[in-house]
């Protein structure tokens, strides 16, 4: 009868220890960003120092039963200093191990980003997370990009140069070529103009009929249906909605805050956690180390729509991300 419960307890105590075998395998298989590497790096060399020492504290005690499991009566047992000694000093190394692993971790600014720490060089790209029921919002502010390209945008306040007249259809007047920039105080520095059609702002499109093939400029106009290259944007502000795209090998600060209430901004994958409360800006600093698309959760119940609250975080290469910046910036202006 004995024998049957330990045997169960061993199978068990065995069972338990090939999970734990199997799980830190699987966090391995390629981190997606430094925090996620500091994370699981961590784990790992925790998990190295635990197997020794489970194996040798289990060692023992199965010793000492099969040993002495069978003796009468049992015995005091005698001081032995060096035995004490060996296992406080022991004790002390391994926390003192524990501790100061877990505290370069800790103290890393990927892990425990405060909103005073400051990564050298400073953060690549800021950006402004808002959870509200059920959506995740972000904000990338002091966006600059030179050389994109962009297609199918619409335009406002933007001036024209040399561009030359197309066609004059009900829609406005259709041009091809020149540059394009802001014609107010905006962030557009300067772009070669593809084609595009003026729809306002030009006084009477019919004027511009006769003026086929003609060079023309602009000033403040809208133009609607525009392709543009080599584009200059500075100071731009670009948004989307639960997909938050970053830069690969860049250091990314996200500061997170809440439009209603509470919510938590999770990527596991990424190793990213974070609470989202109103009023306050959390920061997290991060550096992705390989490209791809990684689940967002709300990590937060926060109402009926909770377990939809989901999102995406896209990891694109740096000129992925700057066409895309110039893109969503683009779209963002009609
Ligand atoms: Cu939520």
């Amino acid at each position: 009868m004995m024998n049957r419960k330990r045997a169960g307890a061993m199978a068990l105590f065995g069972a338990a220890l090939l999970l734990m075998a199997v799980e830190p395998a699987a966090a391995q298989s390629g981190s997606a960003s430094t925090t996620q590497e500091a994370i699981s790096g961590l784990n790992s060399n925790l998990f190295y120092v635990a197997v020794p020492i489970t194996i040798l504290v289990e060692g023992i005690l199965i010793y000492t039963v099969w040993k002495f499991g069978k003796s009468d009566e049992a015995k005091p047992t005698q001081e032995n200093r060096r035995l004490e000694i060996t296992w406080t000093v022991a004790t002390a190394v391994i926390l003192l191990f524990v501790g100061v692993a877990s505290y370069q971790v800790l103290g890393s600014p990927y892990v425990s980003a405060s909103s005073e720490n400051t990564l050298e060089g400073g953060p690549t790209q800021e950006i402004e997370v808002y959870g509200q029921k059920y959506n995740w919002n972000f904000v990338y502010r002091n966006v600059s990009v030179d050389g994109a390209s962009a297609t199918d945008v619409s335009m406002t306040n933007v001036s024209i140069q040399g561009t030359s007249v197309k066609n004059v259809t009900d829609e406005g007047i259709v041009i091809s070529g020149g540059s394009a920039s802001s014609a107010t105080d905006g962030a557009l520095e300067s772009a070669s103009l593809v084609n595009g059609t003026v729809t306002a702002g030009a006084g009477n499109a019919s004027q511009y009929e006769n003026r086929i093939g003609e060079q023309v400029s602009f000033t403040d106009v809208s133009v609607s249906g525009a392709a543009v290259e080599d584009a200059s944007i500075s100071d731009g502000t670009v948004k989307s909605t639960n997909t938050v795209v970053m830069p690969k090998d860049e250091n990314i600060r996200l500061n997170i805050t809440s439009r209603d209430w509470l919510h938590a901004f999770h990527v596991p994958a990424m190793g990213l956690k974070q609470d989202a409360l109103p009023g306050e800006s959390n920061s997290i600093v991060t550096k992705p180390t390989s490209t791809g698309e990684y689940q967002l959760y709300c990590a937060e119940y926060c109402g009926v729509g909770h377990s939809g609250m989901l999102g995406s975080v896209e990891v694109k290469t740096q000129s992925d991300y700057n066409s895309w910046l110039a893109q969503s910036w683009f779209s963002a202006q009609g």
